[in-house]
């Protein structure tokens, strides 16, 4: 047992899209929890390296003192662990997986991309500018003329995503394009979702999500 403590605990960092996943999540289904931020620049807590000893990272769900890893893992455990409240993967079991199969394509190509964006300067830079536009018109390809990922209904795949619609402003600064032109239907899309509480109450301002990759880059000593 990582903690002592009943009811649901998350150990997130304000600024990642990953903890954000499990507060919209959590808001989605009315869970009421505990927010323990941490702090992850050289001095993680004691509760954390013992409810996370494999990857050392945000976030961690304790539920009844339980740790529970992975943002994605966290998501699809609470639909599970409590499922009389609303879920977030669809029922259908082909709809499952297909709601699994894009947030895992968000998971392994939207964040990393977006790093290298912002980490790499010319030709490299150039080269991941060009796959970031590929990612998000492959994305606004499956969103087509839906208003969420699943359908009609917020969902597993919108959860997983909209996060990084927070960092879409630096990904334009640095990649110089618009989402809004390249991809109109999907800057709709994350305007559609911020409008829904669970996500405006997660979220931070973009320019908030600038300024930190400026932290970072003075951290990395990126110029
Ligand atoms: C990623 C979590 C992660 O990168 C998930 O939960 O989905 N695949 C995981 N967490 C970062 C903060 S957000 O960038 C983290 O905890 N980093 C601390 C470290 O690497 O030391």
């Amino acid at each position: 047992m990582a903690g002592e403590k009943k009811g649901l605990q998350l150990l997130d960092f304000w600024v990642s899209p990953f903890g954000q996943r499990c507060r919209i999540a959590l808001a989605e289904k009315g869970l009421p929890y505990e927010y323990l931020e941490q702090d992850l620049m050289g001095n993680k807590s004691e509760l954390l390296l013992r409810a996370n000893p494999v990857h050392k990272k945000i976030p961690v769900l304790l539920h009844d003192g339980r740790p529970v890893c992975e943002s994605l893992i966290i998501l699809h455990y609470l639909d599970e662990a409590f499922p009389d409240k609303p879920a977030l993967l669809p029922s259908d079991p082909y709809a499952r997986a297909q709601a699994r199969f894009w947030a895992d394509y968000v998971d392994k190509k939207v964040y990393d991309c977006g790093s290298r964006l912002w980490r790499l300067k010319g030709e490299p830079q150039a080269q991941a500018r060009k796959e970031m536009l590929e990612i998000l018109r492959t994305l606004e390809g499956e969103l087509g003329d839906k208003k969420f990922f699943g359908g009609e209904a917020f969902g597993f795949v919108d959860v997983a995503f909209v996060p990084l619609t927070a960092w879409f402003l630096s990904y334009e600064r640095f990649g110089e394009f618009s989402v809004e032109e390249v991809c109109p239907r999907l800057a709709a899309w994350a305007k559609r979702c911020g409008e829904r509480e669970s996500v405006a109450k997660s979220l931070h301002p973009p320019e908030k999500v600038y300024e930190f990759i400026g932290v970072l880059k003075k951290a990395y000593g990126i110029e």
